[in-house]
């Protein structure tokens, strides 16, 4: 099984609160209606990969609640309820644990410190952990530990000043390769793979999200859909324009692992 099949998936749907989701720069608001089309689009997306999605309520009170992937942190055999480190979103791993709890044979509990889920790549050897101003040293170490225990080893990096979360700046692509900023390639953070740089004035794709044999990317940035194309992976362009707005992109909106005791459904594209 490789780390990017998936069968299972959990998002949530966004509240009219998501407009008011927490933005590192002013701008302008994103829409609510077009936030539901991209949403709508994303898990139609997913389903058409393969994966079973389960879609949650809106959560008015949380309005960064439809970034399911920053609370929680799961696995086939085990989910990890996470500490998210900024104040508004740190509740929304609760809101998630009955959820988990009917999903999965066990569920954990990050024991301290802070850690969002968009600071975690699961790679094939290991899983990566950036220090962000989301995740900070204690909880990357306290989670080190709980992966050590269930026997996935990690390592925690740095990254790029001004990224929100690690995940802003790469993703994996394949087996061995990453797709990455410069500035996150330049800092050998994710050494041992092979690096695929995303190009320079569409930097904003960096956070692309392998799903079975698809990539899904962000449209708009031709030049990034090219590389990857050329490189021999099916992506699949999706609009994010708005959820962009509030810093946002492809793996936040989604939970995924691989559930072996769901019902086998193919994908339509096999
Ligand atoms: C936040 O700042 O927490 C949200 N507005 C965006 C979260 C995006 N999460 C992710 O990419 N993993």
């Amino acid at each position: 099984m490789r780390v990017f099949d998936f069968n299972s998936a959990i998002v949530r749907s966004p509240g009219r609160s998501v407009v008011d989701g927490l933005r590192a720069n002013p701008g302008p608001a994103p829409v609510f209606e077009s936030i539901v089309a991209e949403h709508e689009a994303y898990v139609a997306a997913l389903r058409a990969a393969g994966v079973q999605v389960t879609v949650l309520e809106p959560l008015e009170q949380f309005p960064d609640s439809i970034f399911v992937e920053d609370p929680a942190l799961v696995f086939s055999e085990t989910a990890v309820l996470l500490r998210p480190g900024a104040p508004s979103r740190y509740a929304e791993a609760q809101e998630l644990s009955g959820t988990l709890a009917a999903r999965f044979p066990k569920v954990r509990q990050l024991s301290e410190g802070h850690v969002d889920g968009g600071d975690v790549l699961v790679a094939p050897a290991r899983v990566f952990i950036g220090l962000s101003a989301r995740t900070n040293r204690a909880g990357a170490v306290a989670l080190q530990n709980l992966l050590a225990s269930i026997g996935r080893p990690s390592e925690v990096v740095d990254i790029p000043r001004g990224s929100l979360h690690l995940k802003s700046d790469c993703s994996l692509i394949d087996e061995e390769t990453v797709l990455a900023t410069e500035e996150l390639a330049d800092s050998c953070a994710l050494d041992g793979y092979r690096t695929l740089l995303v190009p320079r004035d569409e930097r904003c794709a960096a956070n692309a999200l392998r799903v079975n044999q698809f990539v899904f990317v962000r449209a708009g940035c031709p030049r990034n859909m090219n590389m990857l194309s050329t490189h021999g992976v099916t992506v699949v362009p999706l609009q994010v324009s708005e959820i962009a707005k509030i810093d946002a992109g492809l793996s936040c909106m989604s939970l995924r692992w691989f559930d072996p005791v769901a019902p086998a459904i193919r994908s339509p594209h096999e």
